[in-house]
């Protein structure tokens, strides 16, 4: 009789640990739902629910190569944007429960609209995958992405046919380009290369393997410091203009009520970056000290235009001829030259 107490007690135990357990959880992950569009700003505390800090002996936040027990967005730990972490739970009752959860944190003030005038357009060549776009002058200097058809071109503004190129091998997707001094930087996508080229005869100096934290190539533009380079997340990689392979920073962007995770191609310009988005319509204006969204372009209209032959065919490709900025995209067959207000 008392072997089946012991086993009747036993079996209650487990089974309010087991509801206690769902309740935790439970109330944990529809409250991280609930938090999820809203986001947080730098400073918030997490006001995790009763359920949870009830029953919680302690709660620590692992962003996997780390952990923080303080409950507070703090930027020592989080970073603009999504941020997956699992917390970890130790409850009174000795078990500890992990669970998984998107933190977005956003720009706390919101992003400007910023008009433009579409004032000019100039031909661009339809073949043409843009990956990277600048003009320096007159002359564009332009990267071309895809397997077999990667290259490096210059050309002027308003002649699409080239004055000079460089194609790649067949296995190598050029992606991104940067000017600094006589030199021109080409990223790729998947080869872990980067280029170093002689802008004036395009004959390749030298080459770096791409920094291990950076998953792909992407966009790539220069600020006269350092190379600044996207891989497809919500990063900004800083690199050494002298060994591209060191990252010298990351900056992470987002604005007041959206993470954009697919930065690609970029161009810095007066003191701000610009970044337009994988298959978005738009360029977003960026606080380089931030990584806040300062102010949003939308390009719709030009984009719908030149996207209805091939979903692939986006806008990619920023540039700054003076204050004006240049845009373009993959196979379009017009450079616009828009006029910012
Ligand atoms: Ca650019």
């Amino acid at each position: 009789m008392k072997r089946n107490i012991t086993i009747g007690l036993g079996a209650f135990f487990l089974l309010v640990s087991c509801s206690n357990k769902e309740k935790i959880l439970d109330a944990l992950v529809n409250f991280n739902n609930s938090k999820e569009a809203e986001g947080y700003h730098f400073g918030d505390q997490l006001k995790l629910p009763k359920e949870v800090t009830e029953n919680a002996e302690q709660v620590a936040i692992s962003f996997g190569d780390h952990e923080s027990s303080r409950l507070t967005i703090d930027p020592k730990f989080f970073t603009l944007g999504d941020n997956e972490v699992t917390f970890i739970i130790k409850t009174k009752n000795g078990e500890t429960l992990n669970q998984d959860a998107t933190i977005n944190v956003f720009a706390k003030t919101p992003e400007q609209n910023i008009t433009y005038q579409i004032i000019k357009d100039y031909p661009h060549d339809p073949e043409n995958f843009v990956e990277g776009f600048l003009i320096e002058g007159n002359t564009v200097y332009e990267s071309d992405g895809l397997e077999g058809a990667s290259q490096l071109i210059k050309y002027t503004l308003g002649a699409a046919v080239p004055t000079l190129v460089t194609r790649q091998p067949a296995h190598i997707f050029s992606e991104g380009c940067a000017v600094v001094g006589d030199k021109i930087f080409q990223l790729t996508y998947r080869n872990r290369k980067i280029f170093v080229y002689d802008k004036n005869t395009f004959r390749r100096l030298s080459e770096f393997r791409m920094p291990k934290a950076m998953k792909e190539g992407w966009g790539l533009t220069y600020d006269g410091e350092n190379l600044i380079a996207t891989d497809g997340s919500k990063n900004l990689f800083y690199l050494d203009v002298n060994d591209p392979s060191e990252v010298v920073k990351t900056v992470s962007v987002a604005g007041n009520t959206t993470v954009y995770d697919k930065l690609n191609e970029l161009e810095y310009h007066d003191g701000f970056i610009y970044a337009n988005v994988w298959h978005q319509p738009f360029i977003l204006k960026i606080n380089p000290a931030t990584g806040e969204v300062a102010g949003k372009l939308d390009f719709t209209k030009i984009t719908e235009e030149n996207v209805q032959e091939d979903s692939e065919h986006v806008l990619n490709g920023i540039a700054f001829k003076g204050n004006n900025m240049l845009v373009t995209g993959k196979n379009w067959p017009k450079i616009y030259e828009v006029s910012v207000q």
